[in-house]
C-alpha cells in the first residue's frame, strides 16, 4: 500500500520544492511508495499541472500517482498525510483580524473536507500563516478527527536556531540538539537554549567562553536573529524562504510518521501542558513515539524563559479570541 500525501498550494513556490523531495523517498523513505494529491485554486492550477508534468518527467520509482485538483473533497479522499501549505498572505494595509478571517475562509472548508474525506490516520502539518491558528481552525472544523493530528510548523525556526548556534560555537549542526521552539511561529517565539546541548555537554557553558554574557546574547543577538531569519531571508534574497520551509516540512511529518530519537519542536494542540491554555496549538518540546508527538514535560523553566513563553502563549490567545469573534471557533 502507498501513502496518500495532499500537499495544498502545490502550485507555489514551497509546494515546487516539497514534492520532488517527496517523490524520491526524502519523506517516507527509500522503500515506501506515495501517491500524490496537489490541492490548488484555480489561478494555481496550471502551475501545479506543470508541477505534475515534471514529476512524470522524473520518472520516480517511489512515485504511483499524482492527481491535480482544486476540489478539497477529492485532494483529501484517503489522505494519510496532510501538508497545508497554500494560505493568503498579507497584503498591503491588511489588518491582522482580515488575515485571520481571510485564512479562516481557507483553513474551516479545508479542515471540513479532511474530517469528511482523509483516511482514519490522518495527520496535518499546517505551513501556511499564520499557522498555529490555522491549525486550530481546521481542527475545529474536522468532525472525527482527534485535535492531536493537527499541527503547526515550527521546525524551520528550530533548524535556523541550531544552525546558529553552530555558527557561533564553530561546531557542526549535527552535534547540537534540544533546541525546543516555544509558543507562536511569529516574532514572540522562544527559542530555548537551556537544554540544549553539544556533544552531550550544555551548549551554554561552550557558548559562555565565545560570547559572555550568554543572557545578553540571547536577548540581543540570538533570538531576534532566529525570530527575523525570514525577514532576513526576505531582504537578502528578494523573496521569503522556500527551500528550508519545505526541508522542515518534510523532517516535521518524516519525524512524525516513523519516530525521533531526541526531542524536536512542532506545534501541537495543548492539554494544558507548562500552563498553556487547553486547546491552543502552541509549539513544545516534543518527541515521536509511536506515530504520535508527545510534549516533553517536566522541564525547569526560569522566570526569564517563562515571562518569554507567557508573552507567545499570550498572542497565541489573542489569536484565537480574535477567531472566535468573527464566528469561526
Ligand atoms: P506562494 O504564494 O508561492 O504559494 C502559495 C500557493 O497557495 C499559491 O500557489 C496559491 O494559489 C495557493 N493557494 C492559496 N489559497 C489556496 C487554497 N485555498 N487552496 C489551495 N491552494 C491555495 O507561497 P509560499 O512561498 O509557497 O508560502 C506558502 C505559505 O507558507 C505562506 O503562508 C507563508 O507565509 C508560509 N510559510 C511558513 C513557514 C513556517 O515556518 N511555518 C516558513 C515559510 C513560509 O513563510
Amino acid at each position: 500500500m502507498a501513502t496518500t500525501i495532499t500537499i495544498t498550494g502545490a502550485g507555489g513556490q514551497i509546494g515546487y520544492a516539497l514534492l520532488f523531495r517527496i517523490a524520491a523517498g526524502d519523506m517516507l523513505g527509500p522503500d515506501e511508495k506515495v501517491r500524490l494529491r496537489l490541492l490548488e485554486i484555480p489561478q494555481g492550477m496550471g502551475a501545479a499541472e506543470g508541477a505534475a508534468l515534471e514529476l512524470q518527467d522524473g520518472a520516480f520509482e517511489l512515485l504511483e500517482h499524482v492527481e491535480v485538483t482544486d476540489d478539497p473533497a477529492v485532494a483529501f479522499d484517503g489522505a494519510n498525510a496532510a501538508l497545508l501549505v497554500g494560505a493568503r498572505p498579507r497584503g498591503p494595509g491588511m489588518e491582522r483580524a482580515d488575515l485571520l478571517a481571510a485564512n479562516a475562509g481557507i483553513f474551516g472548508p479545508q479542515g471540513t473536507a479532511i474530517g469528511a474525506n482523509a483516511a482514519d490516520d490522518v495527520r496535518v502539518v499546517v505551513v501556511g500563516n499564520p499557522a498555529n491558528t490555522n491549525a486550530l481552525i481546521a481542527a475545529s472544523a474536522a468532525d472525527g478527527v482527534p485535535a492531536e493530528r493537527f499541527t503547526a510548523l515550527t521546525r524551520l525556526d528550530e533548524n535556523r536556531a541550531r544552525a546558529q548556534l553552530a555558527q557561533t560555537l564553530g561546531a557542526p549542526v549535527g552535534g547540537i540538539r534540544r533546541v525546543p521552539i516555544w509558543g507562536n511561529h511569529s516574532a514572540t517565539q522562544f527559542p530555548d537554549i537551556s537544554h540544549a546541548t553539544i556533544d552531550g555537554r550544555p551548549v551554554v557553558d561552550a557558548l559562555s567562553t565565545q560570547v559572555g554574557d550568554v543572557r545578553a546574547w540571547q536577548e540581543q543577538t540570538f533570538i531576534p536573529r532566529v525570530a527575523k531569519r525570514g525577514a532576513e531571508i526576505i531582504q537578502v534574497r528578494g523573496s521569503s524562504s522556500v527551500a528550508s520551509a519545505a526541508n522542515a516540512t518534510i523532517e516535521h511529518m518524516r519525524d512524525w510518521m516513523l519516530g525521533t530519537d531526541d526531542w524536536t519542536s512542532a506545534g501541537v494542540v495543548s492539554h494544558g501542558e507548562y500552563g498553556v491554555p487547553e486547546g491552543l496549538v502552541c509549539s513544545f518540546p516534543v518527541r515521536s513515539i509511536d506515530g504520535a508527538w508527545q510534549i516533553v514535560e517536566g522541564l525547569e523553566l526560569d522566570e526569564w524563559a517563562r515571562t518569554r513563553i507567557d508573552a507567545s502563549v499570550a498572542e497565541l490567545a489573542d489569536e484565537r479570541d480574535a477567531v472566535r469573534a468573527l464566528g469561526v471557533l
